[in-house]
């Protein structure tokens, strides 16, 4: 069977861009590949935080994965930080990729600019060498991502195929699966930016959202003032983003979708109603989880457990292969 890997960071509410962008992927892929997915709790150190929060938010996102679907009897669930391979395979990736490939990731320059940003980590710059490591540790085929990924996922197959090439046959090199709708969610205010962990607010829809809250966040999503109903990402981003979330939550297509509509309202209810759908059955089951927390730590040892014994095969792999002695 075909092997799919992926990770989520615990840094702040997952939204809705994260619901549709991978994890409705994440679960539909479980059926039918070996699927490893995780808590990338390593990558959340990038950026300052506080550490009962981290705490917190790794353990609430496990949950939170469950609750979407995934399934830890059939698929390996874990945390990064409980599998020490990665970090040691982070390494052989640093030394693989290049000053000038790692300068030119757009998520590095996004981040290291924002607003208010005083102190920008080592780790900020160098985390897809990370990111790098956490996929081809499991000889991953297929990686699904969010469209904001695809960058990382491309370095990750150049570092790969440069490694393949010095050092011998080692990884498997892996494609991205990026899903159809849903694959960009933007901001419902600021429909130029991506909806984002960092960017909580009236453009945010996060999944644990209060229903009244939803709507309220959709009725006033910015649109234009033309009034036509159409899907055009360039001309029309705001009206293009809410036929996109209709879509990613109805398994429809944006562009069929528009000629239902003649005005903006009945598409901002019709959206609002399609996202509350999706939301609430996974909100009642995250509460269910919420009561058992020692549950789901029980749940990521065993994911953890599975997880090492694959990754430190490919890891002795690869240090042999670059000429390191095994220990
Ligand atoms: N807006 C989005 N639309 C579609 N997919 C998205 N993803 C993230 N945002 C969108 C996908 O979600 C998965 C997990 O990504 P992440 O852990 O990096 O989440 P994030 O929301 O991007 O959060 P960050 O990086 O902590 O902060 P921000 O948001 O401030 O940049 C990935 O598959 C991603 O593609």
């Amino acid at each position: 069977m075909q092997r799919v890997f992926s990770g989520i960071q615990p840094s702040g509410d997952l939204h809705l861009g994260n619901l549709l962008g991978a994890l409705v992927k994440w679960v539909d892929m479980q059926d039918d590949h070996d699927a490893i997915y995780c808590v990338v709790d390593l990558h959340a150190l990038t950026l300052r935080h506080d550490p009962e929060e981290l705490r917190r938010n790794t353990i609430e996102l496990a949950q939170l994965l469950i609750a979407v679907g995934i399934d830890p009897e059939r698929a390996i669930l874990f945390v990064q930080s409980h599998v020490p391979q990665h970090p040691q395979l982070a390494w052989l990736m640093e030394c693989t990729v290049s000053y000038g490939e790692l300068s030119r990731m757009t998520a590095f320059k996004d981040k290291s600019n924002r607003d208010g940003t005083k102190f920008i980590s080592a780790g900020l710059f160098t985390y897809p060498a990370l990111q790098a490591a956490d996929i081809l540790l499991y000889d991953t085929d297929f990686v699904p991502v969010g469209d904001d990924q695809r960058q990382h996922v491309e370095i990750t197959r150049d570092i790969a195929e440069r490694f393949n090439s010095r050092y011998g046959d080692t990884f498997v090199v892996p494609e991205h699966v990026i899903p159809p709708a849903g694959a960009r969610v933007m901001d419902l205010q600021h429909p130029d930016r991506k909806m984002s962990k960092s960017e909580e607010g009236a453009g945010t829809v996060n999944v644990l959202e209060d229903f009244k809250a939803v709507e309220k966040k959709f009725k006033r999503a910015v649109t234009d003032s033309d009034m036509e109903v159409r899907y055009d990402i360039e001309a029309k981003p705001g009206v293009s983003n809410l036929l996109s979330i209709l879509a990613g939550a109805t398994g429809g297509d944006p562009v069929a979708l528009a000629d239902n509509y003649e005005q903006y309202g009945p598409l901002k209810a019709d959206t609002a109603t399609a996202v509350i759908e999706l939301l609430r059955p996974i909100q009642e089951r995250f509460a269910e989880l919420q009561a058992d927390p020692a549950e789901t730590e029980r749940l990521l040892k065993v994911g953890a457990d599975k997880a090492e014994a694959i990754a430190a095969e490919v890891l002795a792999r690869a240090k042999t292969n670059v000429g390191l002695l095994q220990g």
